[in-house]
């Protein structure tokens, strides 16, 4: 099995100080506890920040240090410095806020960026210091978005996962971070990309096109040659702990016989909606007077982030709405209905609030997935209890059976608080069956499982036999050779994207003076036979190339000018043409930016100046209508860069090559594009087939891009 190496902010252990002596506890969160299984049967290393040091002398340092490697933990530790403009300023001041839609809440001046990349790259060091080939190396998380790519610049070969516990926002919003592209592409450095929900991989799948230009295909991006796939694992809980018996702890918290004790249990942060949510008991509690008395509200916030001034002004905030409202329902009869607690609880004691509450209160404003909801339903052994859940905590999407509230509507949230205290049994049992059955089966453990599965299939990091780089002389060389054992030496070239740059406009593309003096020198070789197969339109081939003595394929081939006049292979027919077009149009007058080219024996649409993601979507829409309008027809749809074009059927480069081609030829092709594919697919054993520019290809080498083309042209003109 390969060795586990997890990454994430912070080690899940506690350093403490007792009389001078340094003390390690692990601390059991729910993904230290989900990872157990894999960590321990791999003799895994976890690597992350393991909190302040700075209290211990020497010889407790050293007994931390000691105790931290037994618990095969590797500190990355970081100075005040970067702690806080890393961690304080940037993530938790910058990032947690974007991705959580808080867009007010970003300061005027995000400082922090450069700290973060230092520190991003000092974990990377850590990591690539402890690195042996076979490793899976799992990420966690919004505080190292940038460490996956830091990862497979030093590491190319190596297999690494990314989890985001976070949501990833709507790209509209994402798109306002300054950083967006590094951050995505920081992303991209992993092989497989996990998220809580189907939206949130949705988000990051609209953000890299929009952003990058990588198109996704279904859940798999192409990104320089490798395969990145990205989808939701949604994160469980440790499903036994919270089932298991445990006689209650609950004092004066034992709810008196008829009355209802609603709960909220978060860490205290503004996304988490207590003030709403708090709002909301009042007005039931006002609206209701026959439940005053009757209802309890316990409201336990741990304390979090202390040290960022955002959580501080929340916590103040929190607790002055705490104190109005006790304010305003307390009477000498009835006892203030709000219960406020800042602090953390031992988990046995939260599992016996939640068994007692008539009611969960998970209201957060956003919420990557939300636990707290699925410990709810665990704990509930006895199948009773209502749970009332944020729309947009990512548990909403699987616990369909939860009371659905939008947190912004204050009077709604009421409405529904009161509908799950007035919930007769049966609704009550059958809601909460429907919820227990599905958080039982998915736990944190097959959780871990599962991405690690999906991470263990994934085509690792690098392409393992990169294209090599195209040997200019010797490929000249090898067709000199040819040319004196007699052997015909023939050149399938493709144009745009080949022979010239690709321009923003088609007609742009014109060929240059040095580019018409090679091909027009190669063609006066009586031992090499020079083609160039283009998609364009014949009149721009004949008008561009025409005066040349080489052979000349427009539209894919479905042209051909071979040493007298063009010569057509098919055409489509006049009542389909008119519709094709007619929807081509259609999608063009929708997309800006976009335009419908009439060729003699096709139509095609462009889109390389629309909007990316628009670009795609309807590029990958008119292919399915296109497909369902043309079943039966002797049409077909063929995908180029950037272009989607109608076409009569079975004519493509490679049936040119095979048909010009003969026994014996030595044969080179040159292309960059997806059509040029089945030119290389055609070719001979033996051939030289080269792939202009990045992107999987099955040629058998690769030159960067124009001037590499024309080097080879060079090389050859000059070699005889
Ligand atoms: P959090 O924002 O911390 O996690 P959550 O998923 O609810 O949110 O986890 C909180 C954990 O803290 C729970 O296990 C809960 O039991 C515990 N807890 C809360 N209040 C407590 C208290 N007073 N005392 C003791 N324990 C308390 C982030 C994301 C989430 C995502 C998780 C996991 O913000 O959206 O679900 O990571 O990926």
């Amino acid at each position: 099995m390969s060795r586990l190496l997890v990454v994430s902010n912070r080690l899940p252990v506690t350093v403490g100080a007792a009389q001078g002596e340094a003390i390690v506890t692990p601390s059991m969160g729910g993904l230290s506890t989900g990872l157990r299984g894999p960590f321990e049967r791999s003799q895994g290393l976890w690597i992350g920040w393991p909190g302040d040091l700075s209290r211990l002398d020497d010889a407790g340092r050293a007994t931390a240090m000691k105790e931290l490697q037994a618990l095969r933990t590797l500190p990355v530790e970081l100075t005040a410095d970067e702690l806080r403009s890393y961690y304080e300023d940037f993530a938790n001041g910058v990032l947690w806020p974007v991705f959580h839609y808080l867009l007010d809440r970003i300061p005027l001046h995000s400082g922090g960026w450069e700290m973060y990349r230092h520190v991003n790259a000092k974990f990377a060091a850590a990591v690539a210091a402890q690195y042996r080939p076979g490793d899976t190396i799992w990420v966690h998380d919004y505080q190292l978005l940038l460490l996956p790519g830091m990862l497979r610049e030093q590491l190319p070969g190596a297999r690494i996962g990314f989890f985001l516990h976070i949501p990833f926002p709507a790209s509209e919003v994402f798109r306002m971070l300054p950083w967006r592209e590094d951050v995505l592409r920081g992303m991209l450095g992993a092989d497989l990309i996990g998220f809580h929900t189907p939206s949130y991989a949705r988000n990051f799948a609209s953000a890299v096109v929009r952003l990058l230009g990588h198109e996704p295909v279904v859940d798999e991006l192409a990104v320089a040659g490798r395969k990145v796939r990205f989808r939701a694992f949604p994160m469980g809980i440790d499903t036994e702990t919270f089932t298991a018996p445990s006689p209650p702890q609950l004092g004066e918290f034992q709810p008196r016989p008829g009355e209802h004790l609603l709960l909220g249990v978060d860490r205290l942060d503004y996304t988490k909606g207590i003030r709403r949510r708090l709002s909301a008991v009042e007005r039931v509690l006002t609206r209701r007077p026959d439940l005053r008395g009757k209802l309890r509200m316990l409201q336990i916030a741990v304390p979090s982030r202390e040290s960022v001034t955002a959580y501080q002004d929340y916590r103040r905030r929190v607790e002055e709405i705490v104190g109005a409202i006790n304010g305003r329902c307390s009477s000498l009869t009835d006892a203030p209905p709000i219960h406020y607690m800042y602090r953390g609880f031992p988990q046995e004691q939260l599992i016996s609030l939640y068994r007692a509450a008539s009611v969960m209160l998970v209201t957060p404003t956003r919420d990557g997935m939300n636990l707290v909801a699925k410990e709810f339903a665990a704990a509930r052994t006895d199948g009773d209890g209502v749970l009332v859940l944020s729309e947009f905590a990512g548990a909403a999407e699987e616990m369909p059976e939860a009371l659905h509230i939008n947190p912004f509507d204050v009077d709604g949230m009421a409405q529904a608080i009161e509908q799950a205290v007035d919930m007769a049994e049966g609704e009550r049992r059958s809601r909460m069956a429907g919820l227990r059955a599905r958080v039982l089966r998915f736990d944190v453990h097959r959780w871990a499982e599962d991405f690690l599965a999906a991470l263990a299939d994934a085509e690792i990091g690098a392409p393992l036999e990169p294209t090599p780089l195209l040997a200019v002389g010797a490929a000249a060389e090898a067709a000199r050779t040819a040319a004196l054992e007699g052997r015909r030496v023939v050149m399938l070239l493709d144009y745009d994207g080949t022979l010239v740059p690709i321009a923003p406009r088609p007609e742009l593309a014109a060929p240059d003076p040095e580019l018409l003096r090679l091909l027009e020198k190669l063609s006066t070789k009586p031992w090499l036979s020079v083609h160039v197969l283009s998609g364009r339109p014949c009149p721009d081939v004949d008008r561009w190339l025409g005066a040349l003595a080489i052979g000349l394929h427009a539209e894919h081939g479905m042209y051909s000018r071979i040493g007298g006049e063009w010569r057509a292979r098919g055409a489509v027919p006049e009542d389909l043409r008119e519709k094709v077009l007619a929807t081509l149009e259609r999608v063009a007058s929708n997309t800006p930016g976009s335009h419908v080219e009439l060729k003699a024996a096709g139509l095609a649409w462009h889109y390389r100046l629309a909007e990316r993601e628009q670009g795609a979507h309807q590029a990958r829409e008119l292919r399915l209508h296109l497909r369902e309008l043309l079943v039966g027809t002797p049409l077909e749809v063929l995908l180029g860069d950037k272009v989607v074009e109608v076409r009569p059927r079975g004519v493509h480069k490679g049936l040119i090559a095979r048909e010009l081609i003969r026994p014996g030829d030595f044969v080179i092709c040159v292309g960059d594009d997806r059509t040029d594919e089945d030119l290389f697919a055609a070719a001979p054993e033996g051939a030289v087939t080269v792939k202009v520019g990045p992107g999987a290809t099955v040629a058998n080498s690769r030159v960067s891009d124009v001037a590499g083309t024309r080097a080879l042209l060079r090389a050859l003109a000059e070699t005889l």
